[in-house]
């Protein structure tokens, strides 16, 4: 199951400013130590599943600069600087550059438009790509053009706006099936979906990793069928993370080295 097995990831420590980052509620922002702990045992569980976690250093400048899915998107053929939608993200995508040209030989910057990296779910076949906030069609159709030059097929997705992300509301979690919101029920012929009850929407944002699926513990019910159905899980808190409309997949990049 290549598209879902790791070799490496990259990560960004939050720095403090992260209690003024982008979220879409009016609701408690995030604690600062407890958020930290979050990205240390998230970083920790990728290392317990084997992979080489690189740690890249806090950019205050930028509050959402933990979110390193965002500004890039790679592979183990190599890297694509994104165009977020966030002007208050933009300038993450220079300063993450420096990490990617150390792991890849290729580097390809977008050439117009916008789409952030939460927006791309790679599968086994194609490379998803939901429009959304953040991510344009001139934005699509320019990472399209981008992974065809790393051998990957792009397909576009169009789901109800409201949620930040594609990968917000969506996780492959198995080669056939995607962890899903009522909203992405129908979005995705050709695979199986397993829904969420509303409540419990905020598990989607869920990653697997080789035979590991990590998954929100703040969900146990969506917890309980995922075991039920035999996945192996792994719980990590993302209470303080959730309070910047972030969740699991949002916290790393990931590639298998060649
Ligand atoms: C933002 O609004 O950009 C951040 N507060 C959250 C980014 C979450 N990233 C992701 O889903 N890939």
């Amino acid at each position: 199951m290549t598209c879902l097995d790791f070799t490496h990831a990259i990560l960004r420590t939050p720095g403090r400013s992260v209690v003024d980052g982008l979220r879409a509620h009016d609701g408690a922002g995030p604690d600062y130590d407890a958020l930290l702990a979050e990205h240390t045992a998230y970083a920790q569980a990728l290392r317990d599943l084997g992979l080489t976690v690189e740690i890249l250093d806090p950019l205050e400048q930028f509050p959402d600069s933990v979110f390193v899915e965002d500004p890039a998107l790679v592979f183990g053929e190599g890297a694509i600087l994104m165009k977020p939608g966030a002007a208050s993200r933009q300038g993450e995508v220079a300063l993450i550059r420096p990490a990617l040209d150390r792991h890849f030989a290729q580097v390809i910057a977008l050439a117009e438009g916008h789409a952030d990296g939460g927006d791309i779910m790679v599968t086994p076949n194609k490379v998803l790509i939901g429009l959304s906030a953040r991510t344009d069609p001139t934005g699509a159709a320019a990472l399209i053009a981008a992974l065809a030059r790393l051998g990957y097929a792009g397909e576009v997705v169009d789901p109800p706006r409201g949620a930040l992300h594609l990968k917000t509301i969506a996780a492959l979690i198995d080669e056939e099936t995607i962890l899903t919101t009522r909203a992405g029920e129908t979005l995705f012929p050709g695979f199986r979906t397993i829904v969420t009850d509303a409540a419990e929407d905020a598990a989607c944002n869920a990653l697997r990793v080789g035979g590991t699926l990590l998954l929100s513990a703040q969900h146990p019910r969506i917890a309980e069928r995922l075991d039920r159905a035999g996945y192996t899980l792994r719980l990590l808190d993302t209470i303080h993370v959730a309070r910047v409309d972030a969740g699991l997949s949002c916290m790393s990049l990931r590639w298998k080295a060649a």
